[in-house]
């Protein structure tokens, strides 16, 4: 097994590539343009790496694949895989668990079952691939299982985790049939992160409540000598190449020409997320609807784009979810709206990322209001773009983003008042206040990009190896 290996493997759900097919018909892979693949590609590089992921779709026989270079290996998955694993288990009960319960989470026995048995296939998986000693970092929720699994097929592998959500308070995650299985399954890592330092407190604090281990601040001290950290790894972008792309020429006049079909309103305000009840869409909608009935502003002055990405359309909250937004904008727009002048545009549709960028540069008041949010990328991305040091974002308490984005216009979106007085300043706010905001703002995302975010964590994976190999004690309370 370990002489053929990588030596370093990643496991995701799902690859970093789309399958698209072209004008011949015939279907190609194109890599995914998120900020995951960028971050990680360099480390797969540099390491020989792998990625091991769900490629989409039920085709069943897969074989392993090159896109750009990356090696990747997909796992196919069964209609009632992505029923039970993916919509079910992973969406239906842990996603919204895990975002302070905005949505009733779901418990499914079936579900459960279907969780267990597609992580073993991604750890049985990654078990094939790895070399000896190899180091494996698995992403997300959809994966809980996995560290444990890996570690009782190859007990010498140093393995990582890393939650992209948020890690709720033991309160809530109480509340899970299932809460040991999943604490002692992202026990088998070395090193688990989270986005916020709050996250791996309310990870170890569970640990030691309910599987009744003995921890110190980060580190958890297993029966078999083992030691665990749990620790706050904030995600982020590439900043300096969303920076580049905003710069372009192409994306400075698509920004103008967006400005320019919405009738050069004074300011526009923009919302960008996947359809998702979590991201608070239908409250930011409202609070503008009511600035323009209070008369606050006028059409003439001001235009709402909101831009749905459409997600999880087979999961019945996402299906309703759309209706109530679509319902909302109707009402606004016909209530408010005039000929030529609707208050808010409305696209249900994704965008290459150049749009994106000249959307993050046509936009006065960026508005990312989500109930809960483990970091939101899209905060950053704005911010990335703004590059002559404008624009306003207004930024809900609880997205991860707030811990760093300190001069956003930061509100709770449960607070209707409070977010109405919030969009209404950020939308008056004279360009000096804009300005100074907006250059801290910008330094905090330079400094703190998506490649420093892979680097630490990697670094910090690899000296616990070494300091293991190198017999230091970890229980030295000097560590602690
Ligand atoms: C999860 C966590 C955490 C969106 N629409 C289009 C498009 N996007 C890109 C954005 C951004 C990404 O998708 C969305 O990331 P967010 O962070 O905003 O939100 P989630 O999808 O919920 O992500 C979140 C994240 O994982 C990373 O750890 O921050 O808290 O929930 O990059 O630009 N990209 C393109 N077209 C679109 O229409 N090309």
């Amino acid at each position: 097994m370990g002489d053929v290996g990588h030596d370093l493997v990643i496991v995701a759900n799902r690859l970093p590539v789309d399958r698209v097919v072209g004008a011949n018909g015939r279907a190609t892979w194109r890599r995914s343009p998120g900020g995951l693949v960028s971050a990680i590609e360099p480390v797969m590089r540099a390491h020989d790496g792998v990625w091991i992921g769900w490629p989409g779709g039920t085709s069943q026989r897969l074989k392993p694949f090159t896109v750009d270079g990356l090696s990747l290996v997909p796992l196919s998955m069964s209609e009632t895989e992505i029923e039970e694993h993916y919509e079910g288990f992973s969406n239906g009960t842990l996603w919204p668990l895990y975002h302070d319960v905005v949505a009733k989470p779901e418990f499914h026995r079936e579900w459960w079952d279907t969780y267990v048995s597609v992580n073993r296939r991604f750890a049985e998986e990654a078990a094939r691939l790895a070399a000896k000693g190899a180091t494996v970092w698995v992403h997300d929720y959809q994966l809980q299982l996995v560290p444990q699994m890996l570690r009782e097929l190859r007990p010498d592998l140093r393995i990582g985790f890393y939650l992209h959500i948020p890690f709720p308070p033991a309160e809530l995650v109480q509340q899970l049939p299932w809460r040991r299985q999943i604490l002692e399954g992202l026990l088998g890592a070395d090193l688990v992160g989270f986005q916020l330092p709050g996250a791996a407190q309310n990870f170890v604090r569970l640990v030691r409540q309910r599987v009744g281990h003995k921890t110190h601040r980060d580190h958890v001290y297993l029966p078999d000598g083992r030691t665990v950290r749990a620790a706050a790894f904030p995600i982020s972008i590439d900043a300096a190449g969303f920076e580049e792309m905003a710069r372009s020429e192409h994306v400075t006049e698509r920004a103008a020409a967006i400005r320019e079909a919405l009738g050069n309103p004074h300011k526009i305000f923009l919302g960008i997320d996947r359809l998702d009840y979590t991201k608070g869409i239908h409250a930011r909608l409202r609070a503008f609807g009511e600035l323009l009935r209070d008369g606050a502003f006028t059409v003439d002055d001001a235009v709402f784009v909101q831009v749905a990405v459409p997600s999880r359309e087979r999961v019945e909250h996402y299906r309703n979810l759309r209706d109530d937004i679509e319902l909302l904008v109707g009402r606004i727009n016909g209530d408010l709206g005039r000929i030529g002048r609707p208050a808010i545009s409305y696209l249900h549709t994704s965008y290459p990322r150049e749009e994106m960028a000249a959307l993050y540069r046509a936009a006065d008041v960026m508005v990312v209001t989500p109930y809960r949010d483990g970091m939101n990328l899209v905060a950053k991305e704005y911010v990335a773009c703004r590059i002559e040091d404008d624009g306003a974002l207004v930024l809900s308490e609880f997205a991860g983003a707030a811990d760093e984005l300190r001069q956003a216009w930061l509100v709770n979106p449960y607070d209707m008042n409070g977010m109405k007085s919030a969009l209404l300043e950020a939308y008056r706010a004279e360009p000096k206040e804009l300005s100074r905001r907006m250059k801290a703002m910008r330094r905090q995302i330079a400094q703190h990009d998506v490649k420093a975010w892979a680097d630490s964590f990697m670094t910090e994976l690899e000296d616990d190896a070494h300091d293991a190999a190198h017999g230091h004690n970890l229980r030295d309370p000097v560590r602690g």
